[in-house]
């Protein structure tokens, strides 16, 4: 778990967010990967923009968190939701766990992925947190059986950081382009309880169900506030998962999604895309795949999340 002490001399809490967790009122953090990588402009901005309402009508603070010249903000105004949205591809770095040092040293802007926001929310003692889909466990991290194709490793800091942080982060499921059923396995490893809201299906991201079964469901927010209660107050260290599925009126069609995905990740694999770049990547890829469905279902269940965490941490309390 990491120091909050430490990591809160980098830290610079908008006044808004800091009165309200002083008064003990709800805040929920949100990401910005999501909008200097994760979608196009303008639906990014738009994005940004309803997430902070969502989690407002909810009746809580919103607090959006990013790098700064060696500064971690946790709560952005609209100007800087604005310079995070319309930076040129490639200008803004992507900070995660392994990359906020690098971010925070070289000064001017970076986005936080999962793993930072968490680093960032935790320090300043915000326990509820919204994405859209978490990273997790990559197609062929392991290599292909019987190929004898070497695999690439390429695992999201997300989970790590999800077995070692305690937030209650708030999504639509694994992303669809990852291998979600390794990435279940992993983070049962790891101790991280992973719980969906409504349904026993696990949420697929841009699709309702991934497929597989939510290894545990509840039938409402307020289920979800009794486990998050439950694991925050064990002291364990780790965070939790909150699966929220896609409204159903923008979700991708499962079909849609496997087909897009696949080839997506063959192109990928093609062009040489690895690392960090390739989530982007094949985000972008699939959002060309199928005709923009793709970006139609992910700026709707990030708003959606936003809105369910606005929930969650006013059910929580003090
Ligand atoms: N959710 C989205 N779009 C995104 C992300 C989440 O709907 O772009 C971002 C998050 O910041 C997450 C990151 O932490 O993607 C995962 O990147 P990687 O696979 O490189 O760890
Ligand atoms: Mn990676």
């Amino acid at each position: 778990m990491p120091d909050p002490r430490r990591v809160s001399e980098r830290l610079e809490v908008a006044a808004e967010v800091r009165d309200a967790l002083a008064a003990g009122r709800p805040v929920v953090a949100l990401e910005s990967t999501l909008i200097s990588h994760g979608l196009p402009y303008p639906q990014n901005l738009e994005v940004a923009r309803a997430s902070e309402s969502a989690v407002r009508a909810a009746g809580a603070v919103p607090a959006t968190v990013a790098v700064r010249d060696g500064r971690l903000l946790v709560g952005l105004d609209a100007a800087a939701l604005e310079v995070l949205a319309t930076a040129p591809a490639g200008s803004v770095r992507k900070a995660a766990r392994p990359s906020l040092a690098v971010a925070l040293a070289v000064g001017g802007w970076a986005a936080t992925t999962v793993s930072a926001t968490m680093i960032a929310a935790h320090a300043a003692r915000i326990r509820v947190f919204a994405t859209g889909g978490i990273g997790g466990v990559h197609r062929g991290a392991l290599g292909t059986a019987g190929t004898g194709r070497v695999g690439t490793l390429d695992i999201s800091s997300d989970l790590e950081e999800l077995a070692r942080t305690p937030i209650a982060v708030v999504c639509a499921g694994p992303k669809a382009i990852l291998d979600v059923p390794v990435t279940l396995e992993y983070l049962e490893t790891r101790g991280v309880p992973v719980v969906a809201i409504g349904q026993a299906e696990l949420p697929g991201f841009i699709a309702r169900s991934a497929g597989v079964p939510a290894p545990d469901w509840v039938p409402d927010v307020r289920g979800a506030a009794a486990v998050v209660t439950a694991q925050l107050g064990l002291g364990l260290g780790g965070g939790i998962v909150i699966c929220v599925p896609v409204p159903a009126d923008v979700a991708v069609p499962d079909d849609v999604v496997r087909a897009a995905v696949d080839r997506a990740i063959r192109d990928a694999d093609a062009a040489g895309i690895a690392g960090p770049a390739l989530t982007p990547w094949l985000l972008a890829r699939v959002a060309v795949l199928t005709d923009g469905a793709s970006v139609r279902a992910n700026t709707a269940l990030i708003v959606n999340d936003a809105r369910v965490a606005g929930e969650l941490a006013a059910l929580l309390g003090d």
